[in-house]
């Protein structure tokens, strides 16, 4: 589904070909904001119109994540997203901010709308993360929405996958699109949100990365904010986004930050005499002054920024390891 429904939707596109290299900014990028997969060109546009008229970064990234997840054609996401083995949507989102607060869902069912509950618990809560029965409870009570999130064509999809019921997740193709975005606002201010509904056909209850603070998202008010997607048992075993940030913390660039972990879940893979092609690991990156950078396992991680100067464009990110 890369580069599709992109046409029409007004944005000042820079489109070349495959993805240009990134060309980090030396510094003074405010307001910013990243997005992961070619999905990112639609959330980068929504989390702007906040952070572009002086709004926090924390509002224009939930506002990106929510736009995703009420989308029902995004199948990797909130509402039409992929079902579990049972046929049951279930989502993880996590969310953090400039102060170091945080807020995790995980196996949410009936609430599309998963970053804003992650956001609930950060704001609302004395606890960090709610699961299952227990968010969905806290989600009622909070007056959040709920639905059937499953749409007619991730049901068609799940019947037709219960024909083999092989469990092999693929690379960059029916398991990406988990939405991860970092911004950096006009004061300074930096926040991430992470919102999946997790790898296609998971066992029911397995959860990911995604809502793991640390794993699939950091933001450190002193450094920066990384979000990741893809494999997630992957990047949880390799500490993932925190990893990235301390990267950042010894004064390692965004991009050779993402590349130290991609190399890192690498190495861990040939460790366990797995094979690295059927895995993907992505890093997504914003330093507090405002450079960028990613890195993922192997090619085809695909992620969007947004700035002033440079518009709202797509960049494929570099990889440390390949097939061919
Ligand atoms: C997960 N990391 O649940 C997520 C999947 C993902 O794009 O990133 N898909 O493991």
């Amino acid at each position: 589904m890369q580069g599709q429904g992109l046409l029409g939707l007004g944005l000042a596109l820079v489109w070349p070909g495959k993805g240009a290299a990134a060309e980090p900014l030396k510094g003074g990028a405010k307001p910013m904001v990243l997005s992961t997969w070619d999905y990112g060109l639609r959330t980068n546009e929504v989390a702007w119109r906040l952070l572009s008229q002086g709004g926090a970064a924390l509002d224009a990234v939930l506002a990106g994540a929510e736009f995703a997840e009420m989308d029902p054609d995004n199948a990797y996401v909130g509402l039409g997203g992929f079902p579990d083995r049972d046929g049951i949507v279930t989502l993880d989102a996590s969310v953090m901010d400039h102060g170091y607060n945080m807020g995790m869902v995980a196996g949410l069912e009936q609430v599309p709308r998963a970053a804003a509950l992650a956001r609930a618990v950060m704001e609302r809560t004395p606890h960090t993360l709610l699961v299952g029965d227990g968010a969905l409870q806290f989600a009622k009570e909070q007056g959040f929405e709920t639905m059937n999130l499953l749409t007619p064509s991730s049901e068609a999809a799940w019947k037709r996958w219960l024909e083999t019921s092989r469990y092999q997740p693929g690379v960059n193709v029916e398991n990406h699109d988990t939405m991860g975005l970092v911004g950096l606002d006009s004061q300074g201010r930096l926040a991430g949100v992470c919102t999946t509904s997790g790898m296609a056909y998971k066992m029911h209850g397995r959860v990911g990365d995604t809502p793991l603070i640390g794993s699939g998202l950091y933001v450190d008010p002193e450094v920066g904010a990384v979000a990741a997607t893809g494999h997630g048992e992957e990047i949880v075993r390799a500490g993932g986004s925190l990893l990235v940030v301390e990267g950042m913390r010894k004064g390692l660039d965004p991009e050779e930050a993402c590349r130290q972990v991609a190399q890192r879940v690498l190495q861990q893979l040939r460790h366990r005499g797995k094979d690295p092609a059927l895995y993907q690991a992505c890093f997504m990156a914003l330093t507090k002054e405002g450079q960028y950078g990613a890195c993922a396992l192997q090619p085809g991680f695909t992620y969007a920024v947004q700035n002033t100067e440079q518009g709202n464009r797509i960049l494929q990110a570099p990889h440390v390891w390949s097939k061919l």
